[in-house]
């Protein structure tokens, strides 16, 4: 394996002034998640709040983040989308030990990629993400491009009873075995949008995170082309996407560079229209009744500095197949999953409703869990993902970046490096990795109910 890559993942001995030190509470808090009117939430937040802090560290700078578990369940913290030391990425029996109830942990690692990610619980994940615990990770580049602004959007979905409380039912037999536990509100960093104060002129980044549970977008803004310049925080070739539409699944970031080229006191909509006939407005850009700051677009490069990913080698690699199996087809009967299931209702109570290649690996990480594959370190994987079920699936790879090769035999332009790929019903996907991360690392699907009900495996790097 290269030198490069050796690096990134060894822990140095450090001088304490070069670590970012840092402190997370998972807690119990209260969010106003019903507009402004309603009524405050219960919910569970890191620092009690929805989302969490804004973590903005510096590539290739160590960090060091203590967390504490200030639930009443055990806890840990995955850092999804850094590609880290396998210690540190928070699976609990696989990687660590949970973290108990009035104990703590300490993550640390040296991202070494510039990007958005995003930190979650990985134990109780469906509940624990569900009520609120979520935060945006953004790694700075050292030289960023040219913009007015960057913003966040941490998109989060929400189920709310009539008394606008987050409604309990987690994991009924529906969610996990049909499209998950899609809610009835969507909020933009914590609050109901209203609309979004922007000036006539003005570029900006725009970071989007669906930190959802299970309900996919597609944004569209009207009267603008927004450029996509980086997928799951891995730079791409500036690109506007297809029809528009910038789709997010749960788990999945994009950064686009939006140039404000619309009139001063107009509004445009921001609809996200992924359902068919549920298309609704997520939120508007207001436009303040200042003159354009500038006549003209900015002319600045869009492309981002790219990050140290190792380039496969598709001339030598290991070839990997996954195959997504299970969910209801109709007529409530349930396809792939093979002798598991038991007498078990399909998807009720921690029951498998769905399989990789004829397992069922359920909840969120244990001990023991068997690797599906084995991979020599440095060796280049080729993995095929073939989803066989009639649903949608973003599936989520921890410790690597993929570089999407083919989306049903068709090449994937635009140089897209995703840790989380979505996959519509009955599409075959082709990516490829170089395996220079040892350990035991997760894939799965990133809809809670789905990832809980069984679409989860484990492949080791030795
Ligand atoms: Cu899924």
């Amino acid at each position: 394996m290269g030198v490069v890559s050796t690096s990134l993942f060894n822990t140095r001995s450090l001088r304490a002034s070069e670590v970012d030190e840092r402190e997370l509470k998972a807690m119990h808090g209260r969010a106003n998640l019903a507009g402004h009117e309603g009524p405050w939430a219960t919910i569970w937040g890191y620092d009690g709040t929805v989302p969490g802090p804004i973590l903005r560290v510096q590539q290739g700078r160590p960090v060091r983040i203590a967390v504490e578990n200030g639930l009443n369940e055990d806890t840990t913290v995955h850092w999804h989308g850094i590609r880290l030391p396998n210690a540190m990425d928070g699976v609990p029996g696989l990687t660590q030990p949970p973290i108990r109830p009035g104990e703590s942990f300490v993550y640390e690692f040296t991202p070494p990629d510039a990007g958005t990610f995003w930190y979650h619980p990985h134990a109780d994940s469906l509940v624990q993400i569900g009520r609120g615990l979520a935060g945006a990770l953004i790694v700075e580049e050292t030289e960023p491009i040219a913009v007015d602004r960057d913003i966040l959007w941490m998109l989060q979905d929400w189920r709310l009873s009539a008394d606008k409380q987050i409604s309990a039912g987690f994991g009924s037999a529906m969610d996990a075995s049909m499209s998950g536990r899609v809610g009835n509100v969507v909020t933009i960093n914590g609050t109901v949008p209203v609309s979004q104060v922007v000036r006539a002129g003005e570029r900006i980044r725009l970071r989007l995170v669906n930190a959802s549970l299970a309900r996919i977008m597609a944004l569209r803004f009207e009267g603008h082309r927004p450029v996509i310049v980086a997928i799951d925080g891995q730079p791409c070739d500036p690109h506007e996407p297809d029809d528009g539409r910038l789709v997010l699944a749960p788990a999945m970031r994009i950064d686009v560079v939006i140039d404000m080229q619309g009139e001063p006191g107009k509004r445009y909509a921001v609809i996200d229209d992924f359902y068919d006939g549920l298309a609704y407005t997520l939120t508007t850009l207001a436009y303040d009744n200042t003159s354009p700051l500038r006549t003209h677009s900015l002319d600045a490069p869009l492309g981002l500095p790219r990050n140290p990913l190792q380039q496969p080698d598709l001339a030598k690699v290991e070839r990997q197949e996954i195959i997504l199996q299970g969910g209801m087809m109709g007529g409530g009967k349930l396809t792939g999953v093979g002798g598991m299931m038991g007498m078990a209702t399909p998807g009720m109570n921690g029951a498998a409703a769905w399989a990789i290649n004829g397992m069922s690996m359920t909840g969120d990480g244990h001990v023991g869990m068997t690797p599906q594959f084995t991979l020599p370190r440095g060796a280049t994987c080729h993995l095929t993902m073939r989803n066989e079920t009639a649903w949608w699936h973003p599936m989520h790879i921890h410790g690597f970046s993929m570089l999407v090769l083919a989306r049903n035999g068709s090449p994937v332009p635009h140089r897209q490096w995703q840790d989380t790929v979505l996959l519509a019903p009955k599409d075959t996907i082709e990516c490829a990795f170089v395996a220079d991360n040892p350990g035991d690392w997760m894939l799965h699907c990133h809809v809670a109910d789905h990832q809980m009900a069984g679409l989860m495996t484990v492949f080791r790097v030795t």
